[in-house]
């Protein structure tokens, strides 16, 4: 622990942090179970923290739904107000947030301050949407009648996030949740809970000086056990889940046997399409980035590389020259571009998939290695892979969470290379590099990517905070952070005022008594 004292002291973060938070309290320590948090970064003790308890995860629901009946009250730009000062703590915190997200997660320093940005972000669009959280109004068939829809808080929203987006994920659903007027139980990942545990602090810091009640953010650190009570508990009108499609599969089942609603951000295998159009510098920056970004571990990550024929021998050329020059290492250090699998059994599912690959008829052109020796004592680093493959592999059907791209080569037109982009089952994000505009047109048509993402010239990845992000199939259908994605944080009332002295029916229907 003693090595990331200083960072933690300045994230306030105890030796051994508490199972759960409601804002203004945190839970005793001492007697539960205790989980050590080791770094992939170093292989160092990053920190401790109790794992919480059936009775602790009940004492959390309670606080937040005492809490919810005085936040409800306070006027939705008022709400924003306390966002606004959020953003303006995580500004302040922006640098040991991101080192921390880089320690516990192992992303590059520059992906864990964009992490914080994104955060940042989020709150500045949260505060602006307070104003904004519009219904429509209708006119009425009926005579002296008014007809409008209006959007109400929807009460606890229950927020179980993922290892990859420690704290960004978290925060596109807690800061719109909570101008929405909502309260909510953040489960981190077990992997991650230290970074939950900073967040909560910040928070923690505005809620204590605005004189607000404990209960509006809350966040409790458990195993799947608590994820899953969470989804079967008709107290949370709304669970929003990030993760594999396996975990969503059992949320989204838990959540519907009881007619609640979830909001699922799940697995993607995301493609970009190079077209003989495409112009290649920037085609192949964006693919890289999006492959070997995170090393790997973004939902939204480039897997597979779609390229015409005519350009298929240029791109492997170039791919295969500039992933033996990528600096795999530490990722507090500037010059590494990637960092660390999560832990080890992120290792041997790279490890497999390659192996699976192979089997199937792939060919690995370059990577795969596990990096040993100095700075890679914790068997956490590998060597990104390219491999050349085909769409239909049962390997690539599956979203591996480690940096491996299939190349997929394609003949005929783009509607040929839609097809195959199409033809996976999860729909999260998609790119096709072109200059030609009837191939960017028709890839953006309903006719094109089934995606929730759909980008041109831009990679899969990366998406800014100001569009709805998630995706269709069995990347789950929900959709967070901005556009219209707080609706699914509200409920929607329609409301039929009767302002004349008669009693008009609808649809004309009379009904005299
Ligand atoms: C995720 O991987 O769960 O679009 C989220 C992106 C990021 C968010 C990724 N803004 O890559």
């Amino acid at each position: 622990t003693m090595k990331h004292a200083t960072l933690l002291e300045q994230l306030n973060i105890p030796e051994v942090a508490p199972a759960y938070s409601t804002g203004l309290e945190d839970a005793p320590v001492g007697g539960r179970e205790i989980r050590e948090v080791y770094s992939p970064v170093d292989g160092t003790l990053i920190g401790k923290v109790e794992m919480a308890t059936q009775e602790d995860l009940e004492k959390v629901i309670v606080t937040a739904e005492e809490a919810f009946k005085v936040w409800r009250k306070v006027p939705a730009p008022q709400r924003g107000e306390v966002i606004r000062k959020i953003g303006e703590a995580l500004r302040k915190y922006k640098d040991p947030l991101g080192k921390l997200v880089t320690l516990e997660m192992g992303k590059i320093y520059q992906e864990g301050l964009g992490e914080v940005q994104e955060m940042i972000d989020i709150c500045d669009f949260a505060v602006g949407l307070s104003r904004q959280l519009y219904g429509l109004t209708m006119h009425s068939e009926r005579p002296e009648h008014r007809m409008y829809e209006q959007w109400h808080p929807i009460g606890l929203v229950g927020i179980i996030s993922a290892f990859n987006f420690p704290v960004a994920v978290w925060s596109w659903n807690a800061m719109i949740a909570g101008v929405c007027g909502d309260v909510n139980i953040w489960k981190p990942s077990e992997k991650t809970p230290l970074t939950a545990v900073a967040c909560q602090n910040i928070v923690k810091e505005v809620l204590k000086e605005e004189g607000l009640p404990e209960g509006i953010f809350s966040y409790i650190v458990g195993d799947a056990t608590i994820g899953s009570s969470m989804s079967h508990d008709s107290r949370f009108p709304l669970i929003s889940a990030t993760g594999s499609t396996r975990m969503g599969k059992k949320v989204g089942e838990a959540v519907g046997a009881r007619l609640g609603k979830s909001l699922l951000e799940l697995g993607g295998n995301n493609a970009v399409i190079i077209t003989e159009n495409a112009d290649m510098e920037m085609a192949i920056r964006a693919t890289v980035f999006g492959a070997v970004g995170t090393c790997g571990q973004r939902c939204t990550s480039t897997r597979r590389l779609i390229i015409h024929e005519s350009r298929y021998e240029e791109v492997k050329e170039r791919l295969v020259k500039i992933y033996p020059t990528l600096s795999i290492g530490n990722p507090l250090e500037q010059a590494n571009l990637v960092g660390p699998l999560i832990d080890k059994d992120a290792v041997v599912a790279f490890q497999n998939a390659l192996s699976k690959a192979k089997e199937e008829g792939g060919n690995v052109l370059v990577g795969g290695e596990v990096l040993e020796g100095e700075g890679y004592e914790t068997g956490t680093y590998v060597k990104p892979a390219l491999v050349e493959a085909q769409n239909h592999f049962e390997i690539v059907q599956e979203e591996t969470f480690a940096p491996i791209l299939y190349l997929i080569k394609y003949s005929g037109t783009v509607e040929d290379a839609i097809a195959i982009q199409n033809n996976v089952k999860q729909g999260l994000s998609s790119a096709i590099f072109t200059d030609h505009m009837r191939e960017a047109e028709a890839f953006l048509s309903a006719l094109g990517s089934d995606c929730g993402i759909a980008n041109v010239n831009i990679g899969t990845s990366g998406a800014e905070i100001g569009g709805a992000f998630g995706g269709e199939k069995e990347t789950g259908g929900g959709r967070e952070s901005g556009s219209d994605a707080w609706k699914a944080y509200m409920r929607r009332q329609t409301n039929t005022i009767n302002y004349g002295a008669t009693l008009p029916l609808a649809q004309g229907i009379k009904f005299d008594l």
